[in-house]
């Protein structure tokens, strides 16, 4: 994934809440690596975050907290566009284009509504169930190539290039091109650390579940020894973890972290108890986030530099888009 060079990459992440080890970890430093040689465009996707109830003043709070995480893992807003979705009128413009063409069968497909919603679909906003539209709006309106994805949103890059295509057909034009997800080579989906069948998020009423990236390191030390864990060793077999899903859980991420294979740690930890994973996990992960978490705080104390950060970001981000979004309104038929 980090072999990409000279493209327009976009890449999104929705500020309902601090980010964690597993936005970080399957997201996050990737981003940060692809800015050596690419034109990287990084949205904070507020208005993905409403299709679920967010307190308008947490709201606000966890942009501005959101972006200082982004910048204190590396995200460099000088050479690199950092903004905020609604400060660009040109998504929701493109977004309810895409509500036209695209169609309400393509929409009852989407995995991620039904794992979302699920037995209550009636209740969900219209918005959550359109989300896919908005997100092919997202990428197409900077005409960007390519979007860094994880595998749960495979279905959705391959809904942005259905409205792209039937676009083009239906107003008889080339304009836009094929999008390619890129799935990162080591995938690290983290989950949950009470639970290793639910992935680690951000909006999980239960903080226990996951370590954020602001967590102190007493915070870290204390959820990874209460991390769900069983009565057995850890095994020496990797087939052995798909029974064991916190055991996989906490063995993948130092897995990760500590840049070794699978195999590797097992030969280290195997037939030992959880208790020495988790000390050796605790440590890697502190590591990580101390200087995150402190880079963090040292800019929160100027929120309004952070402001002004998004501000920059966002007039850079129109420039890209405006041009697009005008051309596609006149292809429609709209009269200015
Ligand atoms: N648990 C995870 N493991 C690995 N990668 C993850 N990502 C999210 N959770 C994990 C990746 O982080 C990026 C940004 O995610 P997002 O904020 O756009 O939405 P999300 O996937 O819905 O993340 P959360 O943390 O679970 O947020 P909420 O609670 O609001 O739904 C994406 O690239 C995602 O793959």
């Amino acid at each position: 994934m980090h072999k990409l060079s000279g493209k327009r990459i976009f890449s999104g992440i929705q500020p309902t809440g601090i980010p964690h080890i597993g936005n970080y970890l399957g997201a996050i430093r990737h981003w940060v690596e692809l800015q050596n040689a690419n034109e990287c465009l990084f949205c904070l996707v507020d208005m993905h975050a409403i299709t679920v109830w967010q307190e308008p003043h947490l709201l606000k709070t966890q942009i501005i907290e959101q972006t200082a995480v982004l910048m204190a893992c590396g995200i460099d807003p000088k050479k690199h566009i950092l903004f905020n979705q609604s400060a660009v009128h040109a998504h929701a413009r493109l977004a309810w284009i895409f509500n036209c063409v695209s169609r309400v069968g393509w929409m009852n497909r989407m995995t991620q509504f039904k794992d979302k919603a699920g037995k209550n679909r009636e209740a969900y906003s219209a918005g959550l169930y359109v989300y896919p539209n908005l997100m092919a709006a997202d990428i197409l309106v900077y005409q960007a190539t390519y979007v860094p994805v994880g595998e749960d949103q495979r279905q959705h890059i391959e809904l942005t290039n259905d409205i792209a295509q039937k676009f083009n057909h239906d107003y008889k034009v080339d304009f836009f091109r094929e999008v390619k997800g890129v799935i990162p080579e080591i995938s690290a989906r983290v989950m949950n650390l009470r639970d290793g069948s639910k992935k680690m998020s951000k909006s999980d009423p239960s903080e226990q579940g996951r370590i954020t990236l602001l967590d102190t390191d007493d915070d870290i030390a204390l959820k990874i020894r209460k991390a769900k864990s069983d009565a057995e060793p850890l095994p020496f077999e990797k087939n052995e973890l798909d029974r064991r899903l916190e055991a996989k859980n906490l063995i993948s991420m130092y897995s990760v972290l500590a840049q070794q294979p699978i195999e590797n740690v097992l030969k280290d930890f195997g037939g030992k108890g959880f208790a020495a994973l988790k000390l050796a996990l605790t440590d890697i992960v502190i590591e990580i986030i101390s200087p995150i978490r402190k880079e963090t705080h040292h800019l929160l104390n100027d929120s309004q530099y952070i402001l002004n950060i998004l501000r920059s970001g966002a007039e850079k981000a129109s420039a890209i888009a405006n041009p697009i979004i005008e051309k596609v309104e006149s292809l429609v038929g709209y009269v200015k």
